[in-house]
């Protein structure tokens, strides 16, 4: 991330988020680092939703009456919002799903089933979540398609070396996380989409850890399919989005069958509905769409310039204390190449251990394998802690991390 000027008052951001100032055990504030997880929720979203149910509660697309209208009124224009963040052409090439999982197993499922053959090859990477590993191992299974890896480096970037090779077997698709959930990397998506391109084949775009972050411009990028998950980007939980080019998405068979994403129903047969309902069976999660308009707002009015150089001097300052602690042990690349994410190990002390110390002192983190066994195979570990940054975290949040971590040291050393 480059070095740019910010214009964050932490302070002030904190106070929009009132689970900052409960205390998780007696004596001790929250100390959030488990963002990557899933992020905490401002008071505007929480209220547009409290909102929502209060006063506008009803289906949407199918009642005549005021309130129907209303909600319906606000679950378009959230998709609006969501389209302009992303620099989408066009609303319809906004599909609400749940989360990220979806909208990938959505892709799978609807344009791997018509277009991919015994055979095919995808390219996928070592360091992908499990979510954009299995729905593409069970098309292996079902259909027969060659899945292969771009490798991760030492250092934890894709050697782009090995996918110019890859290339030459001419994938019909590449898929690949914009950044890493566990060990921060920022992938140049840009330079790997072009790449792809040239030699024929669509991209699928992992956003989860990349949308709420940093700037995404679709267009920009020229992915074919980008996917995340409001939750990790100060929204609900519950819906999640997946961008795709409108002449493609409009030539891909539906998803999930029911109403709402047909035109007319027979008894043997139905007229799919134009985009983007062809892809949203049943009734969705409508407060959560309006939360997650709320979110892109709230963002929007931060400005993810700022909300990315922020992390960036959050990140370069956990790095350089971490480095100081004895026996910790950092993955992933140089806080120039990644995101806010820190994952390590302690000499001998389980990362489960680790993080229960670190929970008694309020302190939130993760360990486990972040739902990356593959990529944590790959560094010869079952399990890292990871403490990751959001535009509420400060400098202060990550000394309590580095205190904390002397205490547990202390305690197993
Ligand atoms: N892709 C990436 C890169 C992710 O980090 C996650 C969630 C997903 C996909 C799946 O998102 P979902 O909203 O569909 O669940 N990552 C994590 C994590 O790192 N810790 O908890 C969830």
């Amino acid at each position: 991330m480059p070095k740019t000027q910010y214009k964050i008052d932490v302070q002030r951001i904190r106070k929009d988020f009132p689970v900052l100032m409960h205390e998780v055990h007696p004596g001790k504030k929250l100390v959030y680092l488990d963002s990557a997880a899933t992020s905490q929720k401002p008071s505007v979203v929480i209220d547009s939703m409290n909102d929502f149910y209060h006063r506008y509660n009803a289906n949407i697309h199918r009642g005549i009456h005021a309130l129907a209208e209303a909600a319906t009124d606000l679950y378009e224009s959230a998709r609006e919002k969501i389209a302009t963040f992303i620099n989408a052409r066009s609303s319809k090439e906004i599909i609400y799903t749940r989360n990220t999982t979806e909208s990938i197993n959505l892709v799978a499922f609807s344009w791997g089933r018509k277009y991919l053959e015994a055979g095919d090859v995808v390219v996928l990477t070592e360091m992908e979540h499990h979510s954009n590993l299995v729905p593409w191992q069970i098309l292996a299974n079902e259909i027969g398609i060659r899945l292969e890896f771009i490798p991760v480096t030492d250092d934890g970037l894709l050697d782009i070396t090995v996918f110019s090779q890859l290339l030459e077997l001419q994938p019909k698709l590449v898929s690949f996380m914009h950044m890493s959930n566990v060990l921060g990397t920022i992938n140049p998506a840009k330079e790997i989409i072009s790449m792809a391109h040239q030699a024929g084949a669509l991209v699928l775009v992992d956003g989860a850890q990349s949308v709420p972050h940093f700037a995404v411009d679709v267009q920009d990028l020229d992915a074919d399919f980008y996917a995340f998950s409001s939750h990790k980007m100060c929204g609900p939980t519950g819906i999640g989005i997946l961008y795709g080019k409108e002449a493609l998405l409009d030539k891909m068979p539906p998803f999930l069958g029911g109403g709402d994403m047909i035109k007319r129903v027979q008894l043997r047969s139905f007229v799919p509905n134009d985009l983007p309902h062809k892809f949203e069976a049943g009734t969705p999660a409508i407060a959560e769409a309006v939360g997650l308009g709320g979110a892109v707002e709230y963002l929007d009015q931060i400005g993810m310039e700022s909300v990315a150089a922020y992390e960036h001097e959050l990140t370069e300052y956990a790095l350089e204390r971490l480095e100081e602690v004895p026996g910790v042990w950092v993955f992933g690349p140089s806080a120039d190449k990644k995101g806010g994410v820190a994952s390590f190990t302690f000499d001998g002390i389980h990362p489960h251990d680790v993080a229960q110390v670190v929970d008694s002192d309020g302190i939130a983190v993760r360990a486990g394998h972040h739902c990356a066994m593959p990529l944590h195979e790959k560094f010869g570990i079952t399990a890292t802690v990871r403490a990751s940054f959001y535009i509420y975290n400060t400098k202060q949040d990550i000394d309590r991390l580095i205190e904390s971590l002397y205490k547990v040291k202390k305690v197993f050393g």
